[in-house]
């Protein structure tokens, strides 16, 4: 039976990306000086990668400036991300970005019904917690057994390293949990975990591939506003 839920977070408890991290990014763009701007569109592709730190570089490697920073290239990196996420905290601190809806309804019925909760995100331990304390209040962080996040993996999804880390937290089997998540990333990573998966879409990830999940939903559902199943896949 059921055990546990593992939550995706950026696009699945919350829809981070648009008006989130792409704008963040942008910020830290022109607080470094940079003439770097990703638009929506833009940012669409960049998608394609998983992690902020690694899709600078990706964008550097494709089609950006040819650049050559004063420091190394990892330091650079790591210091324009470090000021991205400063910008995501104080966009999650003014209450700028919402759960999707559903979110919070299954988060407590999980809880009522002796469900553990985990986490298995690409993005920044920081960034959950200013999420779930934005949203929920501080306390809510304890209702994760697992919050496995950001580089405390070496392979980001798809690799379904961080779902492997997280079944260990959890010390359970994939067949008893059942994982939340947005896009093809997503999906591939927690099934190649060998997790059960519930795909809720997004504007970025309406039509992406998603060969093998569960069910895949608008979003998940509450009282007046029932979800709707858009592509209901069988367990493979
Ligand atoms: C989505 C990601 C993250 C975010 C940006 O993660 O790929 O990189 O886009 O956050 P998930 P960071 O869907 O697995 O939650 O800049 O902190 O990486
Ligand atoms: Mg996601």
């Amino acid at each position: 039976s059921l055990k546990a839920l593992i939550w995706d977070v950026d696009g699945t408890l919350a829809d981070t990306e648009r008006d989130g991290h792409r704008v963040a990014f942008n910020a830290a763009f022109a607080e470094a000086g940079l003439d770097w701007h990703w638009s929506v569109e833009r940012y669409a592709g960049l998608l394609a990668v998983t992690g902020g730190k690694e899709r600078i570089r990706y964008f550097l490697k494709q089609d950006g400036p040819t650049f050559e920073p004063s420091e190394d290239m990892d330091a650079f990196v790591a210091g324009l991300h470090a000021r991205k996420t400063a910008r995501f905290a104080a966009m999650l601190e003014q209450g700028h970005i919402p759960l999707r809806p559903g979110v919070s309804r299954l988060l407590h019925e999980a809880r009522e019904s002796g469900v553990r909760l985990a986490i298995a995100t690409t993005t920044s331990p920081a960034n959950v917690e200013g999420l779930l304390r934005a949203n929920l209040g501080e306390s809510a962080i304890g209702w994760f057994k697992v919050i496995g996040a950001g580089d405390v993996v070496p392979d980001k999804k798809p690799a379904p390293d961080i779902y492997h880390h997280v079944l260990e937290g959890l010390d359970l089997a994939p067949e008893e949990c059942l994982a939340i998540e947005d896009s093809g990333h997503g999906l591939a990573a927690a099934h190649g975990a060998g997790i059960g998966t519930v795909v809720t879409v997004n504007e970025y990830t309406a039509d992406e591939d998603f060969t093998g999940a569960l069910a895949v939903l608008d979003h998940l559902g509450e009282a007046g506003r029932p979800c709707q199943v858009l592509r209901g896949e069988g367990p493979e």
